[in-house]
């Protein structure tokens, strides 16, 4: 392959020049354009129609657009389409499409495999491409899944092409992006895993590290969602029981992180997203298939998908003892902050646990299509025209909802109970505007 230099100056260089991104969604395009900014000559590829024509009007085609992403124009560095024949000469081509899992939770790879398909159809032969899979998958699957297809339509690893894994590792919603998070390299080609990494080095300030064959990058992405699924489930199991005894979680964790090496979690009405309560299927699955038993990652996820009904009954059992009024409204929807995503979104079976307890449940996410909110529930477009409650619901900690005139909605209900379900808020100032505060993980005895 050509050696190249940057265009942005500096020394760096790389052994690639073109570069094929398959998928233009949270990841991919971020992606894209960290490349497409380093002087590579890029092309986009995405199934979706709707996708190609907003990049190609040079809008963001991202439900959550907080990197603030500036779309290129297409010009000969830069192309988008949904023809797969636009990545036959490329020197690299990431794969950077979802990974769901199935109803039973096992991991739906169909994704996966269309395009690696569709990729491998159409590459050059005797090219050598590199081609690296993203997106989170359990060990095995790049090798198994990606070499089947291969083989299936005849291309010779390391003559057509060569596989590699790098996860993304991007956090939406936050700071954390394609230029800031550092990457890991997993290729059976130690010298073409070396010239990955110094390709990937060019996107992000943080390191960029080679660890060996392929299944050593996908467990390492594996494991560090699963271990975050975890620690939050102790964050969560903490917040059921050390009220029950009397304590505040929130102020237990605030003494135990001054210990130098605690690391803190949140505890709340549940985790969402389309990774950690994921992620952790596909490692169940391995465990099983090698005859051990994950009692560890099985109990997390059964602590955290208890979330959102037992808050649901403890947001009955405060109204009961209340005002009675069953009508309560829950603010955000998305499963997490600053992002209008409801994929997996534990909001979901805390409205229905209250709905399923009688209540009528108004829902306001400023941040969440309407069309996406659940229909049995009553969509607000006002928080201050809501009528009567029994209750305001904090799910979703959204700057707009921490941020609302709690004084003024405080005023129109008879007698304001907020329930804080992500332990945002500032309880004296609330019970200073007039609220009766409530909260996950705060003894009840405590609330009055
Ligand atoms: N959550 C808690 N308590 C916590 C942290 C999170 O209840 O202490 C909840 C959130 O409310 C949310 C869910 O967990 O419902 C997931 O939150 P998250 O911050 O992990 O956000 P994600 O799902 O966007 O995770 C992203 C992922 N990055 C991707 O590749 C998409 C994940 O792989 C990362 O591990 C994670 O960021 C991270 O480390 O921040």
């Amino acid at each position: 392959m050509p050696r190249w230099t940057s265009t942005l100056g500096g020394e760096k260089i790389s052994t690639f020049q073109k570069i094929g991104i398959i998928g233009l969604g949270y990841v991919g395009l971020p992606t894209a354009i960290a490349f497409y900014k380093q002087g590579f000559n890029v092309v986009g590829i995405d199934i979706s129609k709707d996708v190609i024509e907003n990049l190609e009007q040079g809008k963001s085609p991202l439900i959550d657009n907080s990197e603030n992403l500036v779309i290129p124009r297409n010009s000969d560095t830069w192309k988008v389409s949904d023809n797969f024949e636009m990545v036959s000469d490329c020197d690299v081509i990431l794969i950077t499409v979802p990974t769901p899992v199935n109803s039973d939770k096992t991991p739906d790879l169909t994704y996966v495999v269309s395009a690696t398909r569709s990729v491998m159809e159409n590459i050059e032969t005797g090219r050598n491409v590199i081609l690296v899979l993203e997106s989170t998958v359990y060990p095995g699957v790049t090798r198994e899944v990606l070499g089947k297809v291969r083989s299936e339509i005849g291309l010779i690893e390391g003559r057509d092409v060569t596989l590699a894994y790098c996860p993304e590792r991007v956090n939406p919603g936050t700071e954390m992006g394609v230029g800031n998070v550092a990457r890991v390299i997993g290729c059976d080609d130690e010298k073409l895993g070396n010239e990955l990494a110094e390709m990937y080095s060019l996107t992000t300030s943080e390191q960029s590290k080679y660890v060996g064959k392929m299944e050593v990058a996908e467990a390492s992405k594996l494991i560090e969602n699963l271990q975050r699924d975890i620690d939050i489930a102790l964050a969560n199991e903490l917040a059921i029981v050390l009220p029950r005894i009397g304590v505040d979680v929130e102020q237990v964790l605030d003494a135990a992180e001054t210990k130098w090496n605690f690391h803190r979690h949140s505890p709340g009405i549940g985790v969402g997203g389309h990774c950690i309560p994921v992620d952790p299927y596909f490692y169940i699955s391995i465990a099983d298939s090698v005859g051990h038993e994950s009692m560890l990652s099985k109990s997390a996820r059964e602590v955290n998908e208890m979330m959102p009904k037992l808050a649901s009954i403890q947001i009955a059992e405060i109204v009961e003892g209340e005002s009675g009024e069953k009508r309560v409204l829950v603010l955000g929807y998305s499963y997490k902050p600053e992002l209008g995503d409801i994929r997996e979104t534990p909001v979901h079976d805390l409205v229905i646990g209250l709905l399923e307890g009688g209540f009528e449940v108004l829902i306001w996410d400023p941040l969440v299509d309407s069309d996406d909110l659940p229909k049995e529930a009553i969509i607000v477009d006002n928080p201050y025209d809501c009528g009567e409650l029994g209750a305001v619901v904090l799910a979703t900690a959204h700057e707009e909802v921490i941020n609302l005139e709690w004084g003024r909605l405080g005023k129109i209900i008879d007698d304001p109970i907020i329930y804080d379900g992500r332990r945002v808020m500032d309880r004296g100032h609330l019970e200073s505007e007039g609220w009766k505060y409530f909260g996950i993980g705060l003894p009840k005895e405590e609330c009055v």
